[in-house]
This record gives C-alpha cells, sequence and structure tokens, in this order.
C-alpha cells in the first residue's frame, strides 16, 4: 500500500514538473543567457531579449594597421625624388575639431616603407563622437628633404563615421579600395 502511494506522488510530481518546466523554456536571449527566466545581456546589448545594441560611450583604436598604400604617387614618380629610397609612412588621425594622433618622433615613422607588408602603428586613441567623420590620414614624411617646408606630405586618406562600422562591435574595422587599406584594431566601452 505504501509503495503504491508513493508510486501516485512520484507520478503527480513528475506531471508538474513537465507542465511547469523551466522558467528558460520561451526565452529567446539573442546576445545573452537566460536566467531563472530573465536574459543576462552581454556587453554591449540591452533589451528583454538583448537584442538591441548600445551605443559606446567611446571606441578605443590601438593601432592602425596600412596593409596597403599607394606606392608611388599618381605621377608614377617616387616619394622621395633625390634618392628614390620610397615612403616613409605616418598616420594621421583627427576630425574637424581634433587632432586624435600625428607622428612626433622619428622613431613612429615606417622608413622606406615596403610595399606589400604590414606596417603597424600603436595609435591609442579614444573616439567619442562616433558620428563625426573622422580622418585617418597616410603621410609621407620628408625623413630625406629636411629642407621642405611641408614635413609631412599627404599619400592618402580614409573618412569615416565610426558609427558606420561597429554593428556587432567587430575587435577589428578595415577600409579599403583600390589604391590604399588600413585596419584598426578595436575596444568598445559602455557606461
Ligand atoms: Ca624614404
Ligand atoms: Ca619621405
Amino acid at each position: 500500500m505504501k509503495n503504491w502511494l508513493f508510486g501516485i506522488a512520484a507520478l503527480f510530481t513528475l506531471i508538474f514538473i513537465g507542465s511547469c518546466g523551466s522558467p528558460c523554456d520561451n526565452v529567446e536571449c539573442v546576445n545573452g543567457q537566460c536566467i531563472d527566466g530573465i536574459c543576462d545581456c552581454e556587453r554591449g546589448y540591452t533589451g528583454e531579449k538583448c537584442d538591441e545594441e548600445l551605443t559606446p560611450a567611446f571606441v578605443k583604436i590601438s593601432t592602425v594597421t596600412v596593409t596597403k598604400f599607394p606606392f608611388t604617387p599618381r605621377n608614377d614618380a617616387y616619394w622621395d625624388l633625390d634618392d628614390e629610397s620610397g615612403a616613409d609612412l605616418v598616420i594621421r588621425i583627427s576630425d574637424n575639431s581634433k587632432v586624435y594622433y600625428k607622428n612626433t618622433d622619428i622613431i613612429g615613422v615606417k622608413d622606406n616603407a615596403e610595399e606589400g607588408v604590414d606596417h603597424v602603428f600603436p595609435v591609442n586613441v579614444r573616439i567619442e563622437k562616433l558620428d563625426n567623420d573622422i580622418i585617418f590620414q597616410i603621410e609621407d614624411f620628408d625623413v630625406d628633404d629636411v629642407t621642405f617646408e611641408d614635413t609631412y606630405q599627404f599619400m592618402y586618406s580614409f573618412k569615416k563615421k565610426l558609427s558606420d562600422h561597429i554593428a556587432g562591435f567587430p575587435s577589428t574595422i578595415t577600409f579599403t579600395d583600390d589604391r590604399a587599406e588600413i585596419v584598426l584594431a578595436v575596444t568598445y566601452a559602455f557606461n
């Protein structure tokens, strides 16, 4: 008799558990994990399903890698005409109100830069105004001819709003076209 009662109780318990299920059974968390029926969102996401992206407080660019640059200027001359040694790469990052990064030391120059090689610039800038047009400029430093009044010569630039490129919070952002390519290594900070 006791065993029989126990069996009934166990059956009801099973039916009870089966009908309730887990509180996370019907909860979908797009960028997060369900805990007790509520989505716990990954960094950068919000909303009931963690499907809305937060706007970062700032984007930190740790390095800019030049993977392609105009190896010969458009007139097919060399960058350093006096010795035909080739371009000495530097990077400048700015918008219309601020210079975020510019070269201040000869050590930061990629002297006589080779083609087809990654040239990495540790820039470490943080950009808060993600809707601003940011200008990523590749320049030639005239290390070979100090009589030039303009020490930096324009080579190429990309003008981009970071807000157009951070969907899904990628760790690298690439700007590329037929003349040049740069790759940014980025991280995101949220309030
Ligand atoms: Ca040179
Ligand atoms: Ca030069």
